[in-house]
């Protein structure tokens, strides 16, 4: 695979024999397996990915720079690292169970080593191999947007239009969701991640959509908020206030920037016009094979972006008892500053009802 040069580089880095990969997208990313259970462990000039009976053959197929060795019932994951005589392995600490942990070191005699999300942190900075797939990802998005605009009409609920929304995703080629959908209108806007109810959507409500697919394992994310007829003064006043507050955050989306900085530009956009208790989350976050990765762009986060890195702009104000508006985009960093991947429009949209 792709990555094994840069994770050995850093096993030598961490002076460990090697490293052993269970979380599913580092698994992922390592090797290439898209099963459900499996070891990929990359020694320093061997790799082995450890699994049952049942991957076999799958393993064969996906992960040809790898050598299978097998587990059973009767054979652990633990004898087959002792086996293989390894003084010192890396393992995800921040994934392995407590009593994960006390198995393997029941037959695994060797010393265990915190990796401290290693892979996770090679994975911030995306190959153009992985940004045409998030690309793709993300033009499933923009595409079914787009249809969902003339599928909208009043008097629909919002699990039918969350319904609609998964169905069109998946026809157009995606894996699934990349979280489970938002959809939430009128009053329900005020819930940042109130997911579709049997609440029927009305004539003036404003709708918020968020959501995402995974394309050949990678995500893509978007917001959008929609009025389902005419908006009221109040409705485009806020919607505005966000707007203004994601456009001037986007523009501070370049490398060398620190992530806390760019939240600060949207949040004192918010703030000013009077509604910064009304954003309570932070402005974004890293976007690869999770969902949800780091940097986040939120008002601690002292990283510092770089090209190859994929975040989201996402700022929102929330009114209980009136609703809610959120605008997001997905964006690459650049070597020169950054490129929008979502390209649906994001001017107020008053759907024709
Ligand atoms: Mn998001």
């Amino acid at each position: 695979m792709k990555a094994l040069k840069q994770i050995r580089e850093k096993l030598e880095e961490l002076s460990l024999e090697g490293g052993i990969f269970f979380k599913p997208e580092n698994r992922y990313y390592v090797s290439g397996f898209t099963g459900s259970t499996g070891y990929a462990l990359v020694l320093k000039d061997k790799a082995y990915f450890i699994t049952d009976f049942r991957y076999i053959s799958q393993v064969k197929e996906e992960c040809p720079d790898f050598e299978i060795l097998e587990i059973s019932t009767s054979k652990t994951l633990g004898d087959v690292l002792e086996e293989l005589n390894l003084n010192s392995l890396g393992f995800e600490d921040d994934f392995m169970t407590v009593e994960g942990l006390q198995t393997l070191k029941k037959s695994y005699s060797g010393q265990l080593v915190a990796m401290k999300r290693f892979i996770e942190n090679i994975r911030q900075i995306k190959r153009e191999d992985e940004i045409l797939l998030m690309k793709k990802a993300q033009s499933i998005a923009d595409e079914t947007f787009s249809y969902m605009l003339d599928f909208i009409k009043p008097g629909m609920s919002e699990r039918e239009v969350y319904l609609e929304l998964v169905t069109q995703l998946t026809q157009r080629g995606a894996q699934g969701e990349s979280f489970k959908a938002i959809v939430a209108s009128g009053v329900r806007g005020a819930l940042p991640h109130g997911s579709a109810t049997e609440k029927i959507i009305e004539k003036g409500d404003l709708l918020t959509l968020d959501f995402g697919c995974v394309y050949q394992g990678y995500c893509s994310d978007m917001t959008r908020t929609i009025c389902v007829g005419k908006a009221s003064e109040k409705q485009k006043e806020i919607y505005h206030v966000v707007l203004k507050a994601q456009k001037e955050a986007l523009k501070a989306i370049k490398p060398g920037a620190i992530c806390k900085d760019i939240d600060k530009v949207a949040r004192d956009i918010i703030t000013e016009a009077g509604y910064g208790e009304n954003f309570g989350h932070g402005l974004g976050h890293a976007v690869g094979l999770e969902v949800h990765e780091n940097p986040r762009l939120n008002m601690v986060d002292e990283s510092i972006l770089k090209a190859g890195m994929v975040v989201t702009d996402e700022p929102g104000i929330y009114i209980p008892g009136f609703g809610g508006v959120r605008i997001e985009d997905i964006i690459l960093v650049t070597e020169t500053g950054s490129e929008i991947l979502s390209t649906s429009n994001k001017e107020l949209i008053e759907l024709e009802v």
